[in-house]
């Protein structure tokens, strides 16, 4: 058992050298790399980006529009906020149908099944605006995930459905307590185990509840000791 300890905790420490904290998505005319759209297997590039906007060259009414972000992490994110710029048809054609359109933002895991979602038919002022925002809850225990925007029945004409979007975490002022779930994804796993050796070798004394996993109020090696017999009588 000893040695099964250590060798969790030297495969800790080396994860901990990888384990960095990556931004969100972001997607407008200049940065669009990894982003997918209509088809998972087409990948956006610069012949599709012009002028700061998505450039599809299609006049077909009725057109789904899909655009898919790259993976990211969202462990320890409550929800994600989001400020659309978009338009259905030529970006200086401020008369278009808003009655056939409307635009949903999803949150997939990283196989593209659904998680969760919001869609919107823009207001009028929207619609003037070319701006939606959104917010969209990351559902617990969700650690990697994409977003997709679709735009429903657009009725495209030499232009995209999203001009640019950005992309805000939210987290809670006041993360739930679980004890072991150090890095507050709402799971206790291995991560978790990384993530408390990080901290006992930083000598940081500002610690999460969660931290100290046996509750006598302090954060040591007894918690790492605790935290590795419960992930391992959990396998
Ligand atoms: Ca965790
Ligand atoms: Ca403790």
């Amino acid at each position: 058992m000893m040695l099964k300890r250590l060798f969790l905790l030297v495969a800790a420490c080396a994860t901990m050298a990888a384990a960095t904290s990556q931004p969100l998505p972001q997607f407008n005319g200049e940065s669009f790399e990894g982003w997918l759209y209509n088809n998972p297997n087409i990948a956006l590039n610069s012949s599709n980006i012009g002028g700061g906007k998505i450039v599809l060259y299609v006049s077909i009414t009725g057109l789904t529009l899909t655009l898919v972000s790259p993976e990211f992490t969202c462990q320890g994110i409550d929800s994600i906020s989001s400020s659309v710029n978009w338009f259905t048809k030529n970006a200086h054609d401020t008369a278009f149908d808003i009655t056939r359109t409307a635009l949903t933002l999803a949150i997939d895991d990283v196989e593209g099944n659904p998680l969760d979602s919001v869609t919107v038919t823009p207001t009028a002022q929207q619609v003037s605006n070319h701006k939606l925002d959104f917010t969209i809850a990351v559902p617990r225990g969700v650690t990697t995930a994409r977003l997709r925007f679709v735009c429903w029945n657009a009725n495209v004409v030499s232009c995209g459905a999203v001009r640019s979007a950005t992309f805000t975490a939210v987290t809670s002022s006041q993360p739930a307590i679980l004890p072991g779930d150090v890095d507050g994804d709402g799971v206790v796993n291995i991560s978790d185990l990384t993530s408390l050796v990080d901290l006992l070798l930083s000598g940081n004394p500002d610690v999460s509840a969660n931290a100290d996993v046996d509750g006598d109020g302090a954060v040591n090696i007894s918690d790492v000791a605790l935290l590795i017999d419960s992930l391992l009588s959990a396998d």
